[in-house]
C-alpha cells in the first residue's frame, strides 16, 4: 500500500463566529423557544447556509421582505441591519419583531445620524447591493450619502461641499483597500470627518491579520465561508494577493482536489458566519487524504460578547 502524502495543517486564529453572529444567531433561537415555529428571518440571519439550514430544521422560516411574513407571527431582522423603514413598516403592521443587527453595524447606522444632523454629506466606503449597505443608505434621507467602492471612485466623486464632508464604512472590508481609500478621500477633502480608523469591525480586522500571519508559510489557502459573505471574500482575496493560491468553500464536498494537488502545507480559516464544526470537516477531510499534522496558529485572543436584547433574556 502508498503512503498518504504528508500535509501540515495551519488553522488561523481568530476565525469563524464573532459576537455578532453568535448573538444573532442565539436570538433566533430564543425567538423559536419562545413563540415556538414558525419564526421568520428577514434576510440569511448570516451569510452562511449551514447556519440557515440549521434554523430552518427548527422552524425558522426565511424570507427576503416582510410582505412575506403573516400578520401574527415575530420576525427576526438579521444581523446586516435594515433600513429604518423596515422597523417602521412592521410597526405599522403591529408585526411582533426582533432586531438581530450587530451593535456594531448598530454603531455605524447612529454615527451616519450624527453626521446628517451635523450637516455633512456621507461618503460611504462599501459594497454596492450589499445588506448592510443598503440598511446604512436607509438610515438617512435619500441624496444625503454616496457610495465610493473604489479608490478610483475616491478620485473622482463629485462633492456639492468639500468643506461639509464625512466617511464612513462597511464592517467587513479589505483593512488594507480601505485605508488606501480614505487616504485619497483626506487628501482630496482635508476637512472630511470621520471615525477614528474606520469602522471595519474588530472580528474583520482579526481574520485578516491572521490571514497575513499564515499566508507567507502555506502553500494553499482554504478559507470556509460563503460566496455572498463580505468578510469571507476578503480572506479569500487577501491570502491571494499575498501570494498563496485560495479558495472560498462552503464545506469539505466543495474542496476541488485537482486545484488543491499535493502541497506540502494548507493554511485553514473560516469568515465570521461559518461555523467551526465545518472547520473540523475540512481537517477531517484532509486526514482521509493526507498524512497531516495539525497546528493552530493565533494572531490575538478574541473575547467580545454582545448583550442579548431584554425582551428576550427577561
Ligand atoms: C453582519 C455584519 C457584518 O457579508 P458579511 O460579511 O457582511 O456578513 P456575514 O453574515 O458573512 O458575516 C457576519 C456579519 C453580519 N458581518
Ligand atoms: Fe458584527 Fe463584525 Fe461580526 S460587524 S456581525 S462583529 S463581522
Amino acid at each position: 500500500m502508498s503512503q498518504s502524502p504528508a500535509l501540515d495543517i495551519l488553522i488561523a486564529a481568530p476565525r469563524g463566529f464573532c459576537a455578532g453572529v453568535d448573538r444573532a444567531i442565539k436570538i433566533v433561537e430564543l425567538a423559536l423557544e419562545r413563540h415556538g415555529p414558525p419564526v421568520y428571518v428577514r434576510h440569511e440571519i448570516v451569510h452562511n447556509k449551514f447556519v440557515v439550514d440549521r434554523l430552518r430544521g427548527l422552524g425558522a422560516v426565511f424570507v427576503e421582505t416582510l410582505d412575506d411574513v403573516p400578520d401574527n407571527r415575530p420576525v427576526v431582522f438579521s444581523a446586516h441591519g435594515v433600513p429604518k423603514s423596515v422597523p417602521s413598516a412592521a410597526e405599522a403592521r403591529g408585526l411582533d419583531y426582533l432586531d438581530a443587527t450587530c451593535p456594531l453595524v448598530s454603531k455605524v447606522h447612529r454615527q451616519a445620524e450624527r453626521m446628517i444632523e451635523n450637516g455633512r454629506h456621507i461618503l460611504f466606503i462599501g459594497h454596492e447591493g450589499h445588506p448592510e449597505v443598503i440598511g446604512t443608505f436607509g438610515q438617512v434621507p435619500e441624496g444625503h450619502m454616496t457610495l465610493v467602492e473604489t479608490e478610483e471612485d475616491a478620485r473622482s466623486v463629485a462633492v456639492a461641499d468639500p468643506d461639509c464632508l464625512g466617511f464612513l464604512t462597511q464592517t467587513t472590508l479589505s483593512v488594507d483597500d480601505t485605508d488606501a481609500i480614505i487616504a485619497v478621500l483626506k487628501e482630496r477633502f482635508p476637512a472630511i470627518q470621520g471615525p477614528k480608523g474606520e469602522d471595519i469591525c474588530y472580528a474583520t480586522s482579526n481574520r485578516q491579520a491572521a490571514v497575513k500571519e499564515i499566508a507567507p508559510l502555506v502553500d494553499k489557502m482554504l478559507v470556509i465561508g460563503a460566496p455572498n459573505s463580505s468578510n469571507s471574500r476578503r480572506l479569500a482575496e487577501l491570502s491571494e494577493r499575498l501570494g498563496t493560491p485560495a479558495v472560498l468553500i462552503g464545506r469539505a464536498a466543495d474542496i476541488d482536489w485537482d486545484w488543491f494537488g499535493t502541497p506540502a502545507s494548507v493554511g485553514i480559516t473560516a469568515g465570521a458566519s461559518a461555523p467551526e464544526i465545518l472547520v473540523r470537516e475540512v481537517v477531517e477531510s484532509l486526514g482521509d487524504r493526507f498524512a497531516v499534522t495539525e497546528r493552530e496558529v493565533a494572531h490575538v485572543e478574541e473575547n467580545m460578547t454582545f448583550k442579548l436584547p431584554r425582551t428576550l433574556v427577561a
